[in-house]
């Protein structure tokens, strides 16, 4: 009876000191693939597109949607051609008017008279967006200004159906948008949420798609609309006590994360390349540039988040050419400052001790048994130059699936022995890009100098940009 007793009581003691070693928290199958999908366009498009406002009453005639040439191939087209992953379209913004003929409403396209009320720019962008290889999103305002039981238990119904309708007649949705909004409906009351529900009526019906709202469940808001995440950008989150909205965590902790939050729910950076969300003719001369747009990318992708750059369509149903110029210019300047990978013809690389390091961007190779002189180990490793190489930037990787264990990094950068530059920082996240000033560099050395769990470098690469 003792031995029992004794047994009893280790095997409680063990059990305890199993749950105090707490883990880290890690994304999900579909947070890594939402992960990998790095930068992909915002389409705010409706009847604010006719009537110059960012905010319509939802009393706008539905006659007023007419966009003569719409054409989502355009979309999609100037979409793949800028190296955007997929298109996220406004649904239903919070006017109400449902870009589908949704059964739910009666201010949708097909009450107006754009296509003799048969047109369907859902249906139209998904199928586009398949041809062209490009994922689907949607966002879906919960403030609807127009529905007659916005403010009424029975409006929580009438979402969960619309989410439904979206599912089933325009899916694989991959991402789903939620806006925290919540004003006054039609008859001045607000409405009470169902998120539970809405969120239940999701998993169900497509368990991999990923969730936008200010506190995820898969996706956080990154605090501003300027495109910009922290620096540290944690993916980690605590969301108890917080709601969407209005009671929704401090900016500061949705932009830079929690460092030791319980939840992985990566920041995504929402920013449009005009100043307002939607079209306005007078906004044409105001498209971010290129060279703005990187800068955004830097600030965005590059401290590990996603981008998410809203580029709206215009009062025809089209792309405007200024924003196609600028997109196509982004583009080609992100290809130019990435096109060569001064690391490739390192001679001294990395040895990882794991088999599970696949990424086209994997640039450190295993240890060359040639190699003459190395130092490499899990926290600390030198990299080698051929010959004295010109260089401004490094980007490191970080395997997340193991979670976020790098919580403190330092780059030392030298010249025949001589240092000529030092990088600091903090979080690495997916994709970490370090610019610094350009320096001639024969050899570097990068110590992980805090982590928690085990180390994960999974790729570096270093390039002298423009
Ligand atoms: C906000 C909305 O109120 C804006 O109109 C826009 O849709 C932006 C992306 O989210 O909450």
């Amino acid at each position: 009876m003792k031995n029992l007793l004794t047994l009893i009581l280790i095997c409680l003691q063990l059990s305890s000191q199993a749950q105090s070693v707490d883990p880290l928290p890690r994304p999900t199958r579909a947070q890594l693939d939402w992960h990998e999908t790095e930068y992909y366009l915002f389409m705010h498009f409706g009847p604010n597109t006719f009537t110059n406002k960012e905010w319509g009453e939802g009393t706008e005639p539905e006659d007023l949607f007419d966009p003569a040439q719409l054409d989502c191939r355009q979309w999609c087209r100037i979409a793949k051609a800028a190296g955007a992953k997929g298109i996220i379209i406004t649904a239903k913004h919070h006017d109400g008017f449902c870009l589908w003929p949704s059964k739910y409403s009666k201010h949708t396209v097909r009450e107006s008279k754009w296509k003799d009320g048969k047109g369907d720019v859902l249906k139209e962008l998904s199928q586009a967006c398949r041809e062209y290889g490009l994922k689907f999103g949607v966002y879906i305002s919960p403030w609807d200004r127009n529905h007659p039981d916005y403010g009424t238990e029975k409006y929580n119904t009438v979402f969960t159906s619309m989410i439904r309708e979206l599912f089933q007649n325009y899916g694989p949705i991959w991402e789903l948008w939620w806006d925290g909004a919540n004003g006054e409906g039609p008859n001045g009351k607000k409405q009470v949420y169902d998120w539970k529900r809405f969120e239940q009526t999701v998993r169900q019906i497509s368990p991999r798609t990923v969730i936008f709202s200010d506190i995820g469940p898969d996706i956080r808001w990154v605090g501003n609309e300027q495109g910009i995440a922290g620096d540290p950008n944690w993916n980690y989150l605590d969301t108890a006590g917080f709601k969407r909205g209005a009671g929704g965590p401090p900016q500061d902790s949705l932009n830079h994360g929690n460092y030791n939050g319980k939840s992985w729910i990566p920041a995504e950076c929402d920013v449009s390349i005009r100043p307002g969300w939607f079209w306005h003719a007078e906004e044409n001369a105001k498209v971010k540039t290129a060279a703005e747009l990187f800068d955004i990318y830097m600030k965005s992708v590059g401290r590990g988040a996603n981008l998410l750059l809203n580029v709206p369509p215009n009062n025809l149903g089209l792309i405007s050419a200024e924003d196609e110029a600028s997109l196509l210019e982004f583009k080609k300047l992100r290809d130019r400052n990435f096109a060569v990978n001064l690391l490739k013809d390192a001679s001294i690389y990395y040895q990882f001790s794991r088999d599970d390091i696949t990424s086209d961007e994997l640039t450190i190779r295993t240890l060359d048994s040639n190699a003459t002189a190395y130092s490499a180990n899990l926290r600390n490793f030198i990299v080698e130059m051929n010959k004295p190489t010109k260089m401004n930037c490094i980007v490191l990787r970080e395997g997340i699936q193991n979670g976020q264990t790098i919580r403190k990094f330092r780059i030392t950068l030298f010249n025949a022995g001589k240092q000529v530059g030092e990088i600091r920082g903090t979080s690495v996240g997916r994709k970490r890009i370090l610019s610094f000033k350009t320096a001639t560099v024969t050899s570097f050395k990068v110590n992980l100098e805090d982590t928690k769990g085990q180390d994960n470098i999974r790729g570096i690469s270093a390039y002298l940009m423009e």
